[in-house]
């Protein structure tokens, strides 16, 4: 049974506000420290016996999970709606949907990429030796997730790690812990057994004292400076980290594009989930030629958006998390203003709510050496710069700190493809753009300080274990060349091990037979 612990020693709790409307939803416990380290103890006891289980047992508690969710889906949709701002259809589109699909997959291809694999050693001269390696479960995994997909974030790594073999304690962010305490629920509810999954809300702090606690792995996706201060924490004790930060992704979109998808695109890609996804279109470069057309397309199609209450199901656009992160959008918005940009529609809060609404915003006249084009925003707006040739293009793109994923727009596939293997980024898209987190069967993670390793697909499943190397030796009857008894004669059959033995030729180590022959002889006699 997952546990969730409710209680603290100081009985500080952290409230859970509806940003839409400032209402209250509910409350947690604000886990301490020393609970921390409890909670990593019985998930490191638990490991024990969890480790042992088969991938069809994993399996099923994963796929009776996905069945829970199913039944009770449009409660979860609207809690997540409730508590992050976000419209409910979203809550289905990029948290249910996409993380139904990575259960089933990874409960079902799990054993098939952990599949123990033979290593082609490829010596001659080492007959009757086989390598292969395994993969093994590391432990208890520390999952700090963030709040703007609170709930297909922290399942889907909760989901790979369990079906690694892995005992996880999950902290999810501050800002929705509701959402982070259903996942609990819902293993309950399938009987995982006890301390398989634990669940610690709390803020920082907790996070802070997750990575000190002796787990195994911390996986953290959240703000570029939390990830290094992680990463610094988690160097004391070597523990490893995943670290899946931020982004300012660019879209780059060719005269030859075609436009209608390309500018539909532009506006989703910047303002699904009110801008909050760190793969969001935060730079959109548009080649000069059509840049008036363009942005007039994409100005039109905003200022049709509906902006209301995410619980509203013909809502486009909810709330924002909270008002820091509103604060954030009004201080960039504030320096593209000021650096000579032109606001093309939006660029203020929504005075219509009580909540934390900001209206979608389309800027024009941006450039790299505005700030507001080099930090990340996390909010609804789309900055739009324009270039002239591809290499400007690529330039332009890649003049970041980020390198999280990239967006370029062409009808000439192989010119898409030429330009994306020049951008510096994880995921690079042609013809698409921000979706990939929702194909749970590809990797997802950044260059440069949008982090490192994966989560997702075969490379993020690799994340959650050890691969460990078995080397068997089958014919013990002749001691090894290289063994102690040291001697010009062993010297003479180094030389050929490097000259012969090492061209990988069969031919040229079959002259080494005899030089071989006689060093066996040697060792033989002492
Ligand atoms: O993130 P934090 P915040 C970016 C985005 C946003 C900014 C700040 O630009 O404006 O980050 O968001 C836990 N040790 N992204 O403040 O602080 C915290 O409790 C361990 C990008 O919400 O990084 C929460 O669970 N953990 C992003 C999680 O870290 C700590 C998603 C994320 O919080 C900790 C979210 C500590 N010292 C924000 N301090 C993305 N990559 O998608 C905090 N935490």
């Amino acid at each position: 049974m997952s546990a969730i612990i409710s209680k603290t020693e100081t009985e500080e709790k952290i409230i859970s506000y509806n940003p839409a409307t400032g209402e209250k939803i509910g409350a947690v416990a604000q886990t301490s420290a020393a609970q921390v380290v409890n909670a990593v103890e019985n998930s490191q006891r638990a490991f024990k016996s969890w480790r042992e289980t088969s991938f069809k047992e994993r399996a099923k508690f994963v796929l009776k999970a996905r069945e829970a969710i199913l039944n009770e889906m449009d409660e979860i949709a609207r809690l997540i709606s409730d508590e992050s701002g976000k419209p409910v259809t979203e809550a289905f589109s990029a948290e249910i949907a996409p993380v139904l699909d990575l259960m089933r997959y990874f409960a079902r291809k799990t054993p098939a990429i952990l599949k123990p694999e033979k290593i082609n050693i490829g010596q001659l001269g080492l007959l009757g030796r086989s390598s292969k390696i395994i993969y093994q479960p590391l432990g208890a995994v520390g999952i700090i997730s963030p709040w703007n997909f609170p709930f297909s974030i922290p399942l889907g790594e909760v989901v790979m790690a369990l079906m690694a073999g892995n005992t996880v304690v999950l902290k999810p962010s501050e800002l929705t812990p509701l959402v982070g305490v259903k996942i609990g629920e819902i293993f309950r509810k399938v009987d995982l057994p006890e301390n398989v999954l634990q669940v610690i809300t709390g803020d920082g702090r907790t996070g802070a004292a997750l990575v000190e606690a002796g787990v195994n792995k911390i996986m953290f996706t959240g703000s570029v400076a939390t990830g290094k201060k992680i990463a610094g924490n988690a160097a004391k004790t070597l523990t490893p980290v995943v670290l899946e930060l931020g982004g300012k992704d660019p879209m780059i979109v060719f005269a030859d594009a075609d436009l209608e998808a390309a500018s539909s695109a532009a506006i989703w890609g910047a303002f699904t989930n009110s801008g909050q996804a760190c793969s969001s279109v935060e730079r959109l470069y548009v080649e000069e030629s059509i840049a008036e057309r363009f942005t007039a397309m994409i100005v039109a199609k905003t200022r049709k958006l509906q902006q209301n209450l995410g619980s509203i199901e013909t809502t486009d656009v909810g709330a924002m998390v909270s008002e820091n992160q509103l604060k954030i959008v009004e201080d960039h918005v504030a320096d593209f203003k000021k650096s000579g940009a032109e606001i093309l529609t939006g660029g203020k809060r929504n005075g219509n709510f009580q909540g934390t609404f900001f209206e979608p915003t389309v800027i024009a006249g941006a450039g790299n050496e505005m700030r507001a084009m080099r930090e990340e925003t996390f909010g609804p707006t789309l900055p739009i710069a324009t270039f002239k040739t591809e290499s400007e293009a690529v330039e332009l793109a890649n003049d970041t700190d980020f390198g999280l994923t990239a967006s370029i727009w062409t009808k000439n596939i192989s010119r898409g493809k030429r330009v994306a293997e020049k951008i510096l980024a994880g995921t690079v898209m042609v013809n698409e753009v921000l979706y990939t987190h929702g194909i749970g069967q590809t990797p997802w993670g950044g260059f440069k300080q949008s982090g490192y390793g994966r989560t997702h697909g075969k490379l993020g499943l690799m994340e959650l274990v050890a691969p460990q190397h078995i080397h068997v030796n089958r014919v013990t009857v002749l001691p090894n060349a290289w063994w102690f008894g040291y001697s010009q004669n062993a010297i003479d059959t180094f030389r050929g091990f490097a000259r012969h033995f090492s061209s990988g030729s069969l031919f040229q180590t079959a002259k080494l037979a005899p030089q071989m022959l006689k060093r066996i002889k040697e060792l033989r006699k002492k």
